[in-house]
Parts: C-alpha cells; sequence; structure tokens
C-alpha cells in the first residue's frame, strides 16, 4: 500500500512539474525591436530598426530621450509594427536630475500606431491605441504618490487625467522612486498570453537580478501588431531621460517556436561563398594594416575607445564604496530588527514573570543613575524570609505534636473510663444510688411532715365538741391506712421508673 501512495504522489509530482515546465514560453531575441550599447547609433546618429525625433539624441552609449532642459520632448519609436503576439522587453534607463523633485518622466509604449515626438503624454501622443507605462517623476494631484510607475490602457477615445497624475485610468500600478539611483533602473514588461507583468529593478545594485513586482493584470488585450516607443518630457522642472538597452524577445509557448528555414544553398555555392568571406576578411585586415601605419595617432583613439569598457579607478572605487556602504546599511537594519525583537522579547518575558509573582514578588526597580537605561530587578525571597518560614513550620509542627499528645492522653483517658465501666457496670447504679438515697430523705421528711400533719389535725379533732365524734362522722377525711397504702403505690411506681430508666441507659452504653 505504501509502495502505492509513494508511486501515485510521485507521478502527480512529475505532472505537476512537466505542466509548469510546460507553461514556461520560449523566448527568441527580437534584434530589430531592441537597440543596445556599444555603437547604439551609427555615425551618422540614426538607430538601426528604430526612428526617434523631437528633442531626443541618440549617442553610441544611450538614447537620451528628454534632455534636462525645461519643456523638452522626446520619443523613439520602432520602425516596423511586430509580427509576434506575446512579448517581453527590458529597459534599462536613468532618469538623473539636480532637483530632489524632477520632471515630467518617461513612457513605455505598445500602441497601434506610433505616436508623435512631441505630444501631450510624456512626449508622446494622446488617445493612443494600446498600452502605455508611464513612469510619473512629477507629483501633479500633491497627494506625495510620486514617482510612481503605472499602466494604462487606452482604446483611442480617452484623455490622459494629467490633473490626477492618471491615478482614475491606471490599470496598476506601484510607487517606487527611479530617480538618482546609483546604478540604472530597469523595468521588465511582458506580455503573454493576455497576462501583463511589470517587475521593476530599483538600481541599488548592479545585479540583474533583483526584480521585484509592481503589477500583473490579466485579461489585457493589446493591438495585435504594434509598435514599440519610448517617450519622455520635461516641464518647469527638467530630469535627463537616457534610455541605455532596449531589449525585446518574443515570447513562445511551448512547441509553437517558429522553426526558421534554412535557405537552400548548393554545396558549389557554399564554397564560392567562403571563398568570398576569407578573401574579404584578408582585404580588411591589410586595409586596417595600412590605416594605422598612415594614422598612427588614430590607434591612440582606439585604445581610449576601447577602455571606455572599462571602468575607471575612480568609477571603481565609488562603486566599491557604495557597495560596501550598502552592506553595512543592511547588517545595521538587520541588527536593528534583532536587537527589537530582543527587546519585545524581554519586555514579554518581564510582564510574564511579574504577573506570575503576583502580590508576592513584586518587581522592584531599582534606583540607578540618571542616564543609564533602567534596570528592572525582580525580588527574589531573601534569607531572613526562609528562617521565618522555618521558624514558623517549627512552630506548626510542635503545635501538631502537643495537640497528638493530647489526642492521646484523651484517648487513653476515654479508654480506662470505658474499661472501668466495662469491670464495674455498678458504677452508674451508684450514682443513681446516691440520688435513691436522698430521695428517700426526702420522701421520709415528707412523710414525717404529714405524720405531723396529720396528728395536729387528730389532736385539733380531740377537742372538738361532741357529736363530731371520730368515727364513721367524718367520711371525707384521708384514714391512716388509706394514706399508707396510697404512699406505698407511690413509691413502687417511682422504684419502677428508676429501674426502667437504668436499663435505658445500659442499652445507650452498650451502642456507645
Ligand atoms: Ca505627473
Ligand atoms: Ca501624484
Amino acid at each position: 500500500m505504501a509502495v502505492l501512495k509513494w508511486l501515485g504522489c510521485s507521478l502527480f509530482l512529475t505532472l505537476v512539474i512537466s505542466q509548469i515546465f510546460a507553461e514556461v514560453p520560449h523566448k527568441r531575441f527580437e534584434y530589430k525591436y531592441s537597440f543596445k550599447p556599444p555603437y547604439l547609433a551609427q555615425k551618422d546618429g540614426s538607430v538601426p530598426f528604430w526612428e526617434y525625433g523631437g528633442n531626443a539624441i541618440a549617442s553610441a552609449e544611450n538614447v537620451r530621450i528628454a534632455p534636462s532642459l525645461r519643456s523638452q520632448k522626446g520619443a523613439i519609436w520602432t520602425k516596423s509594427p511586430t509580427n509576434f503576439d506575446w512579448w517581453e522587453v527590458d529597459i534599462v534607463f536613468r532618469i538623473t536630475g539636480r532637483g530632489r523633485i524632477g520632471a515630467d518622466g518617461l513612457a513605455f509604449w505598445f500602441t497601434q500606431n506610433r505616436g508623435a515626438y512631441d505630444g501631450n503624454v510624456f512626449g508622446s501622443s494622446d488617445k493612443w491605441v494600446g498600452l502605455g507605462v508611464l513612469f510619473d517623476s512629477f507629483d501633479n494631484d500633491n497627494k506625495h504618490n510620486n514617482p510612481y510607475i503605472m499602466a494604462v490602457l487606452n482604446d483611442g477615445t480617452h484623455e490622459f487625467d494629467h490633473q490626477n497624475d492618471g491615478s482614475t485610468q491606471a490599470l496598476a500600478g506601484c510607487l517606487r522612486d527611479f530617480r538618482n539611483k546609483p546604478f540604472p533602473t530597469r523595468a521588465r514588461i511582458e506580455y503573454y498570453k493576455n497576462t501583463l507583468t511589470v517587475l521593476f529593478h530599483s538600481g541599488m545594485t548592479a545585479s540583474d537580478q533583483e526584480y521585484e513586482m509592481c503589477l500583473r493584470a490579466e485579461n489585457v488585450h493589446l493591438p495585435k501588431n504594434g509598435y514599440f516607443g519610448v517617450s519622455a518630457a520635461t516641464g518647469g522642472l527638467a530630469d535627463d531621460h537616457d534610455v541605455l538597452h532596449f531589449l525585446t524577445s518574443s515570447l513562445h509557448a511551448p512547441g509553437q517556436l517558429p522553426v526558421p528555414q534554412a535557405p537552400q544553398v548548393n554545396e558549389e555555392d557554399q564554397r564560392k561563398l567562403t571563398q568570398e568571406y576569407a578573401d574579404y576578411q584578408r582585404k580588411l585586415d591589410q586595409q586596417k594594416e595600412t590605416y594605422r601605419k598612415e594614422h598612427p595617432e588614430a590607434q591612440i583613439k582606439d585604445k581610449d575607445e576601447f577602455e571606455e569598457w572599462f571602468e575607471s579607478d575612480n568609477q571603481r572605487e565609488l562603486r566599491q564604496i557604495f557597495q560596501g556602504q550598502s552592506q553595512m546599511f543592511e547588517v545595521t537594519r538587520e541588527l536593528n530588527r534583532k536587537l527589537d525583537e530582543i527587546i519585545g522579547r524581554q519586555e514579554r518575558t518581564l510582564s510574564l514573570m511579574s504577573s506570575m509573582q503576583g502580590g508576592g514578588g513584586v518587581p522592584v526597580v531599582t534606583q540607578q543613575q540618571p542616564g543609564q537605561p533602567p534596570v528592572q530587578m525582580i525580588d527574589t525571597i531573601r534569607r531572613h524570609e526562609v528562617d521565618a518560614v522555618l521558624q514558623n513550620q517549627n512552630s506548626i509542627l510542635a503545635t501538631t505534636r502537643d495537640l497528638m499528645a493530647f489526642v492521646t492522653d484523651v484517648r487513653t483517658r476515654t479508654d480506662t473510663i470505658i474499661s472501668n465501666q466495662a469491670r464495674q457496670p455498678t458504677a452508674q447504679v451508684q450514682s443513681v444510688g446516691y440520688d435513691m438515697t436522698s430521695l428517700v430523705n426526702e420522701m421520709r421528711d415528707g412523710l414525717n411532715t404529714v405524720k405531723r400533719d396529720v396528728a395536729a389535725t387528730a389532736a385539733k379533732l380531740g377537742h372538738v365538741p361532741a357529736g363530731g365524734s371520730a368515727g364513721g362522722s367524718c367520711p371525707n377525711c384521708l384514714t391512716s391506712t388509706m394514706f399508707l397504702i396510697f404512699g406505698a403505690v407511690q413509691l413502687v411506681l417511682l422504684f419502677g421508673y428508676f429501674m426502667y430508666r437504668d436499663s435505658k441507659e445500659a442499652q445507650a452504653k452498650k451502642f456507645f
């Protein structure tokens, strides 16, 4: 089962990977839609396959589309429209000026028709049909969002909204500074399968790998065959707008790359052509040699020209200084970030600790010297506190011991009492006996009193005159026999009650 699963997974991965690679388009460099140094412009100032105008100037190294003078406009356009559907353009450019802010900006175009050389939109025509990628330096709407890069589509009916810096019409954009960078800035504009992507390279390094995404838009429909162009304009403020490289590649879906037909040349022609080429090469070398002999000063000039390919010591030094500085900056930023992280952690830990300690351990801020950072210390348990706790514990122990002794004592006593009671079941009776004695004594006293009263009554009765004799003449009087019988009954009831109570108590003891 596991093997099957593994096989399934790997098959799926292979599919995904092949899908990804299948989507990577084939690129083909299109020299008729590109320019680059050296020898960008020819001796007569023309740029092969391109036309420029307005205030644009082409040199061997770059095309200055608009120079840093007031109100300049210029543009450069391809001579022929494209013959491919999808493309990628790399523009390497520099926008430099002495001012903290500059104007107006640079624009990349892919439009159905070539624009003007002195138009209203960054030097090109308004109401274009196609795409404009605008590098807008100047903040017309004063929203502090320039320099800004944006893509604007137009179907030929809309006028560009200069007042709002085109923000109402932009397809997408990004806020990036592209002015006065140590290295040339770059933009990579890709249009493949109706998806427009603009990548930007900030010109902070010379590396050509550090592109970052500026915008990406899907369902973009551009003219099938269009012209590439770059235009620029200055206003009251002025920057130099230089384009160093304009490199176009056509993009082709895998399997759709057109294979160029090799020209049919027979063997005889081939041989002849090779011979001709060799002759030409030899002649050229001879001519070069003659020229050098005739013009020795030109040789030096050539050498100088050759040296332009390399940077001078000063340039190298500056570049190295800049690179070192940017590295230092990076390291400092990293350190700063780590420091922030550490401080954050420390604060979290401190708050956690103080909350854990609660009322017991209050965080104590120690006395500090002015100017020193506050050092917060947590009060730990002290020696004397430990001693006090120990002492308390000992006293608790002693008390417990005393209590235990007391309880044991109580228990022994209870045991003794219980055993005593078990040995002398009459112990209780003793107390009852005492009660009985006192009771009997009380009863005897009571009887004596009654006897005395009876005697006194009898004596009184003896003094009573005839007619009231002691015989049956007094039917309500109490006879002594009756009295004795009552007394006996009372005693019997009393004894009965006490015996009953004793037996009850004895039973209760047993359960106890
Ligand atoms: Ca603007
Ligand atoms: Ca703005």
